[in-house]
């Protein structure tokens, strides 16, 4: 008898290597929509063109619909046929006009793929498979038509029907609707398409373009948000000059909008004249955004908008592309945000992002190379990996090239495939056409999986006045890449002189691309300290044996921002991996070089802050042969209460030079705040008994998000009389705000206290909390997978509560499921009793009757 669990689990396997062109193409496409939540008639009519000379019929891939009927040329047919969803029709020409009808209910679409109810509104996620969830076509990112859009609904309910490009025509239908056409003269793959309808209203203004060209602006928000759209329209706006400036990139529509809707897979999307956003990456004002969030919301308008050309003007060819237009626009919107602050925080801030969520991937179960080979759900791959490696492969290509040649290989990628589906390999090849460089082994980054590991070993010549640096790298072996080949690294590095603090030998770019090489600096005449992949030139981790007292050197001196903070990352690390270990520490050259850093009155406060923050339970786990989640938090929680009473003064005299007037969000006030909060909770973490109040005072006397949800942060991780009250309070003032709501969750699921299991558990039967939106159960599951310790706890209580959320939310939306599932699959990192309860955890989610084909993959290869 045929075993139904084991025939649901044969995975169709999509491999790159497979790729062919498509058999029919659509150069037209007109979509006609009667809208209603319940019930949408969808017509579409395209025009269809056999690709090659070949007999295949026409599929078009399908998500579940039955056809209401199906025309070729104007007349009904019936020799149609339905396979794996898709709608098969046998075609005897070469140019056909196929229509088909459908009815679809987006009030019942849970997914959030397709055409979507979201806080009554109406609206469509396509990227990547989701189109074919609305009307049957093409589903693949080769096949690029025109569309004409028309779209009735209710006028009541849906007073506002946006669609791509242009609007055209409008007006009124009988029964109290109303119409709207819109038309698209781009050539785009169906991934891109959408349509919303609304009760919404616009934050508006135009922007000039330098060619002449005036395009309207509008953010469109349920109208009681109105008032929190004026900073991401600014960043629209500072985005369209940044990339005619930078890139040389123009808009290219009459029309540019952006919708923020409540229930969102990810954080938005690029849809071409249309995006849709998660409203957390909109809505912002002082009294409810953090900095952080401000500056996100900037960031990912910017990504999305740079998207129009890297994504939208030039596409993917296929899905194992996906990096080209992620990776590319991930290095764009970092340039972006780069240049409107500083530079050298954001760099960090990347760093630490990468590390955090891109460095366990790459050395975990789910490893991929950045160009994938393999998938079983698309869904699945929307990671770190493609997007944040991919944009510092991206940026170790313009490290290489240098910006003047790197512009002129973005302005041929963008010229020679406007308009078309391409591949990494096109971006590639343009960037040697364009500057001479030879590429060949660093194409290495696209196919191989891994952070390369590098050792770095500076030995000065005895008695002479030579020293000699051997670099060699290695690449661990990942899942389904058992070889690897050495890969070109671009190194920055530069050599300090321990006595005088002068420079030995100037900044230099090592491209090193064998297992090893010697470097040999003459005229170094004083003992040397070596500085390494400084601005983190490269995506690697560098072993050195430099010492405590050269780290504490560089920490102080370094002239490079990276390279200076990463000194005290590693100084901090060594300390704390070593008494994580053994149980014994010395804190003295920690404590030292923070003072050093806390009085060097030249310093950026916003780069004070980051320098003197421990590195976190996870990164501290990542460095040791297997994580041992309390003996990592004993001795974090030990250095971070002595740092704190070692330099008490200190911490208090930063807290009080951090004190603003009123709120203002610019670079200079963003440090200061930041600082302000990392001083208070190095002030908590002392012991100090004033502590709570002083965090309870900044709490009540806030007048910004920033400073509200730090000073809780520091309550929270406490036991006092104050951490209950304001938490009531925070809940009681926000409690018709789900954006903040979503940090009150969060920020108990991040709590170092001994009780967050038992409190996330008791905050999962809240009566606010809920599966059914992708931004709370993030803000509760998610930020509780992270918290080390909580979610380790020995008795896999946390294993099980996180796998309990993702089989009930898998019904929901496999696609939020999946992407929650990773820390359940870190169980090799672990001693072998929560390994095996990880284990038992991932087996009872691939074992789950009906589970979706999202969380098997990630689910099974955990087990791998
Ligand atoms: N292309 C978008 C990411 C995105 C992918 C899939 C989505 O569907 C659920 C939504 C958004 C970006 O890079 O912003
Ligand atoms: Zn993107």
């Amino acid at each position: 008898m045929l075993d139904i669990q084991t025939a649901t689990a044969i995975p169709h396997v999509t491999r790159r290597e497979d790729y062919t062109p498509p058999d029919w193409q659509v150069p037209e496409i007109a979509l006609d929509f009667s809208l209603d939540a319940a019930a949408t008639l969808v017509r579409a009519t395209l025009h269809v063109v056999r690709d090659s000379a070949h007999d295949r019929p026409l599929v078009l891939d399908g998500g579940g619909q039955t056809p209401l009927s199906v025309k070729v040329d104007g007349v009904a047919v019936n020799d149609w046929r339905i396979e794996n969803d898709a709608l098969v029709v046998p075609l005897s020409g070469t140019d056909h006009v196929v229509e088909t009808e459908v009815e679809i209910a987006p009030d019942r679409n849970t997914q959030l793929m397709g055409l979507y109810a979201s806080g009554g509104n109406l609206c469509t996620q396509c990227e990547a498979e989701g189109f074919r969830r609305i009307t049957f076509f093409p589903d693949r990112p080769d096949v690029l038509s025109i569309y004409k859009v028309r779209m009735t609904a209710d006028k009541k309910r849906y007073p506002v029907l946006l669609a791509n490009g242009d609007p055209v025509a409008q007006g009124d239908a009988p029964d109290g609707r109303h119409w709207a056409e819109w038309h698209d003269p781009y050539p785009k793959p169906c991934y891109l398409f959408a349509l919303v309808a609304g009760d919404l209203v616009a934050n508006t203004t135009t922007f000039t373009t330098r060619s002449g060209r005036e395009v309207s602006l509008g953010i469109w928000v349920r109208a009681a948000d109105l008032p929190k759209t004026a900073h991401a329209l600014a960043a629209l706006q500072t985005s369209m000059t940044w990339d005619e400036q930078v890139y040389g990139r123009e808009y290219d529509l009459d029309v540019f909008n952006i919708v923020a809707v409540d229930d969102f897979n990810f954080g938005a999307m690029e849809n071409k004249g249309l995006n849709i956003f998660n409203s957390r990456y909109i809505l912002a004002d002082a009294d409810t955004a953090t900095d952080y969030d401000f500056d996100a919301i900037a960031a990912v308008v910017a990504h999305e908008y740079f998207h129009n050309w890297s994504g939208n003007r030039v596409t993917c060819r296929d899905w194992f592309q996906l990096s080209l237009k992620e990776g590319f626009t991930v290095f764009r919107d970092q340039g972006f945000s780069a240049d409107q602050g500083s530079a050298a925080v954001k760099r960090i801030e990347d760093v630490r992002g990468l590390r955090a969520a891109q460095f366990p991937e790459d050395a975990g179960p789910l490893a991929h190379p950045i160009r994938p080979d393999e998938y079983q759900e698309i869904s699945n791959f929307y990671t770190a990996t493609i997007y944040n490696k991919g944009a510092e492969v991206i940026r170790m290509i313009a490290t290489i090239l240098g910006p003047e040649r790197f512009r002129a290989g973005s302005d041929l990628y963008f010229d020679r495939f406007d308009g078309t589906a391409a591949t990494c390999e096109d971006f590639v090849a343009s960037m040697e056409e364009a500057s001479g460089e030879d590429l060949s082994q660093f194409r290495l980054w696209y196919s191989q999986a891994g952070t390369p590991r590098l050792t770095a070993t500076l030995r000065q010549d005895a008695g002479g006045s030579r020293a000699t640096l051997t670099l060699s790298q290695r690449v661990p072996v990942t899942p389904g890449q058992p070889v690897k080949q050495p890969m070109v690294l671009p190194i920055k590095l530069k050599l300090f002189g321990a006595d005088t603090a002068t420079t030995l030998a100037p900044e230099r770019l090592v491209l090193l691309d064998g297992p090893s090489e010697q470097l040999v600096f003459d005229g170094v005449t004083e003992r040397p300290i070596l500085s390494i992949n400084r601005g983190f030139s490269a995506p690697v981790v560098v072993e050195t044996d430099r010492s405590a007292d050269d780290l504490a050197f560089l920490s102080a001196h370094d002239d490079d921002p990276f390279a200076r903070y990463e000194a005290m990352q590693q100084l901090m690390l060594d300390t704390l991996v070593q008494a994580a270990a053994t149980g014994q520490a010395d804190h003295k050259a920690v404590i030292a070089a923070v003072a050093h850093t806390l009085d060097d009155a030249a310093l950026d406060p916003a780069f004070v802050a980051e320098a003197v923050l421990l590195p976190s339970d996870n990164f501290i786990g990542d460095q040791m042969a297997l994580v041992d989640p309390e003996a990592i938090f004993r001795a974090r929680e030990a250095l971070r209460r002595d740092l704190g009473k070692a330099l008490d003064v200190r911490w208090r005299a930063a807290y009080a030079s951090t004190q603003a007037d009123a709120f203002v969000y610019s670079p200079a006030a963003k440090g200061l705040r930041r600082l302000k909060t990392v001083a208070l909770g190095y002030i908590a973490a002392s012991g100090a008994c004033d502590a709570a109040a002083l965090a309870f005072k900044q709490f009540e006397a806030a007048d910004n998000m920033t400073d509200r949800q730090g000073a809780l942060g520091v309550l929270v991780a406490g036991d006092s009389a104050e951490r209950v009250a304001a938490l009531d309070i925070f809940y009681n003032r926000y409690s018709d705000n789900a954006l903040v709501l979503d940090k009150w969750f969060q920020t108990q699921a991040l709590s170092p206290r001994d009780d967050t299991l038992e409190q996330v558990q008791t905050l999962s039967r809240h009566r606010d909390f809920t599966l059914a939106n992708p931004n709370r159960a993030r803000a509760l599951i998610s930020a509780f997978a992270v918290n080390q310790r909580a979610f380790n706890a020995a008795s896999g209580e946390g294993y099980r509560f996180v796998a309990d959320q993702l089989i009930a939310l898998d019904k929901l939306n496999p696609q939020t499921a999946a992407k929650l599932l990773p820390p359940l699959g870190r169980w090799r990192r672990f001693a072998e009793e929560r390994a095996t309860r990880m284990r038992a955890e991932l087996e009872r989610i691939v074992a789950t009757p009906g589970l979706s084909k999202d969380m098997f993959e990630q689910a099974s290869k955990s087990l791998g």
